[in-house]
């Protein structure tokens, strides 16, 4: 089932999210849902919160050199803890959440991941570049954060213009 996602400045997206305890059959349905939303929308994350659930899950399937994303490639995580961030890189980021917008964030380069599959597993990953990037953006909707806070003054300013902008165009 394809989800509505929610969309700056709906201020669900400010939510905290809770940790996932029970790892059940509704939570695999939910799973499967972000998956197939996140394809539908050409996004390779998404965060529980995106598409107003707020726990502490989120998927990431970042496109092989064909740009498919196939579902062994996949990544489900739940109740994720960063342990040992390292070094600093830049990206031009977007979120399905902030349609039409992309900007270059700051993020660390480097990172050992712990989190929960969707058996409650305990897993542990380590992660460079794209996925390592994904993953701290991921982990700032569980928080309720989105990239474009991370912005400039001047740069978030040139944000709330353009976006206001394609809004009312939109309408
Ligand atoms: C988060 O972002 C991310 O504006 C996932 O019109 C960002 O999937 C991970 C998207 C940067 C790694 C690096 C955005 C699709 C998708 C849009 C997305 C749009 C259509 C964003
Ligand atoms: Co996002």
């Amino acid at each position: 089932m394809i989800l509505p996602i929610i969309t700056y400045p709906n201020k669900l997206l400010k939510t905290l999210s809770r940790e996932v305890s029970d790892f059940d059959g509704e939570l695999h349905r939910f799973l499967d849902d972000m998956y197939e939303t996140m394809l539908h929308s050409n996004g390779i994350g998404l965060a529980a919160i995106q598409v107003a659930n707020p726990i502490r899950a989120l998927v990431i399937c970042l496109p092989d050199e064909e740009g498919n994303q196939p579902r062994e490639n996949l990544l489900e995580i739940i109740n994720p803890l960063i342990l040992d961030p390292q070094g600093n890189t830049m990206y031009q980021e977007g979120c399905l959440s902030v349609p039409g917008f992309y900007e270059d964030v700051e993020r660390f380069c480097t990172l050992t991941l712990r989190y929960h599959d969707r058996y409650g597993n305990e897993c542990h990953l380590e992660a460079t570049d794209l996925l390592s990037i994904a993953i701290q953006h991921e982990i700032d909707h569980l928080d309720g954060k989105l990239f474009i806070e991370k912005l400039s003054y001047n740069r978030r300013k040139k944000f709330e213009k353009e976006y206001k902008k394609m809004l009312k165009e939109k309408k």
